[in-house]
């Protein structure tokens, strides 16, 4: 499949185009561009040979059922001859894109050490807004929590954070550990991690959470791959990969997720194409915003461990317990990680029957090797090691632009099934 975006884009007139500036990236705007996701029972490749001669844009991995892709709006007639089995997921993914923009409301101001309005989370936002919210989250409860910093981006944006304890004072307990937005379009995982920070820190006065503070430390990383969303709000609203460039190659980006430095080696998971999405980097760990993971994850790992660890993603509704490197492969736990990731799916479901599919990533979803979770479970032995990959399902519509009005409740289903599963583990 060709990615051809950069070919075929549309732009948007740039509204001031300063002289100083050196060089200015055009936005994509992908207006009438069209997703399907196109059924391929069980036989993908002749799928996408087919597509091979139209200028398709890649759109989520491939699984086992279904191929997603985006047509730019000079193929659709080429496509729609092909025939496939297809259900639209955007009718015009640039109209999505557009009334998404139109949701972003600036961050509202508060005085100092005032909670921020939980009306944050019926908006998306820019990058430095999530910068303010977390300082003034924490700044609102200093004695229970700290802002982290762990390290820099390629493009020198720390890797910031939030860590939260409770009456065993910090850094006292087994670690909570989350990471958000590693796939810089998947914007519904910041807000939710959010939302659980949110309502972690607002919430100490509920008996259930007051539990699992004076059990845990949580930390919480919602961008950690901050280059790579800036982009995609700045560019590209469908990039996932960080912007790291390499003199071997013209294409930009390596997927911190298939970079960490478990089972990279292997072949099948990754991409060795530098503009493939999913290419793993020259060698593992090579990419700035991975060493700073690993880094500080070997700390926490080294301290009182991790209990549980969730790397949090869109879209397709799944909890995903190891492995990504092997389809055959289980975990010693296997049998409490799938019983937990069923009741937590059941749980989920409680607040607005919202279904979750759970099962090992690689056979229930596609393998993946140099993974955050296969390495979070064998080399930091996190007892529990899950990906959730957030709504929608993408049957029934949309994909990585999720309207503003899907943050709140996507984040309560989340905050039921973390409180349940915090108190099951
Ligand atoms: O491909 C990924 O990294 C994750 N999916 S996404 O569509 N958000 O990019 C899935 C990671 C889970 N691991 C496996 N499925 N093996
Ligand atoms: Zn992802």
């Amino acid at each position: 499949m060709k990615f051809t975006a950069a070919a075929a884009l549309l732009v948007a007139p740039l509204a001031v185009l300063a002289s100083a500036v050196p060089k200015v990236e055009r936005k994509i705007t992908y207006d009438g561009y069209k997703a399907y996701r196109i059924a391929t029972h069980n036989n993908a490749k002749s799928v996408t040979d087919k597509l091979a001669p139209l200028a398709v844009v890649p759109f989520n991995q491939n699984t086992r059922d279904h191929v997603d892709v985006v047509i730019p709006p000079s193929e659709i007639a080429a496509f729609e001859a092909l025939g496939f089995e297809a259900e639209v997921l955007h009718e015009d993914l640039g109209a999505d894109i557009r009334e998404e923009a139109n949701s972003f409301a600036p961050y509202q101001e508060i005085s100092a050490q005032a909670i921020p309005s939980d009306t944050w989370f019926d908006a998306y936002h820019a990058y430095a807004d999530h910068i303010t919210f977390f300082n003034d989250l924490q700044a609102a409860f200093p004695t229970y929590s700290e802002i982290l910093n762990i390290g820099a981006s390629v493009q020198g944006r720390q890797l910031f954070g939030i860590h939260i304890w409770g009456s065993g004072g910090k850094g006292s307990k087994p670690a909570i550990y989350f990471h958000g937005t590693v796939h810089a379009r998947e914007w519904i995982s910041s807000k939710v991690v959010e939302y659980l920070a949110y309502n972690f820190l607002t919430q100490y006065n509920d008996t259930a959470v007051k539990a699992i503070r004076d059990n845990y430390d949580i930390y919480i990383l919602p961008f950690v791959n901050p280059d790579g969303f800036v982009y995609t709000q700045t560019s590209n609203r469908l990039w996932r990969k960080n912007r790291q460039t390499r003199s071997s190659s013209s294409c930009v980006g390596t997927d911190i997720n298939r970079n960490w430095p478990y089972k990279w080696e292997l072949s099948g998971g990754a991409s060795t194409d530098p503009c493939d999405e999913t290419y793993k980097g020259l060698a593992a760990g090579d990419t700035p915003e991975n060493r700073a993971l690993v880094s500080f994850t070997q700390s926490l790992s080294a301290s009182k461990g991790i209990k549980l660890y969730i790397d949090w993603h869109s879209y397709g509704q799944y909890i995903l317990i190891p492995y990504g490197y092997d389809c055959s492969k289980r975990a010693t736990n296997h049998a409490k990680q799938l019983s937990l990731a069923q009741s937590t799916a059941s749980k989920i479901a409680q607040s607005y029957g919202t279904k979750f599919t759970y099962g090992p990533s690689c056979s229930t979803l596609y393998a993946t090797t140099g993974d955050s979770v296969d390495y979070m479970q064998d080399v930091a032995k996190a007892e529990y090691s899950w990906t959730i990959e957030l709504r929608p399902t993408g049957s029934g519509g949309g994909g990585f632009v999720l309207p503003a009005s899907q943050i709140r409740p996507s984040g309560v289903e989340q905050w039921e099934g973390i409180k349940y599963l915090l108190a099951s583990v």
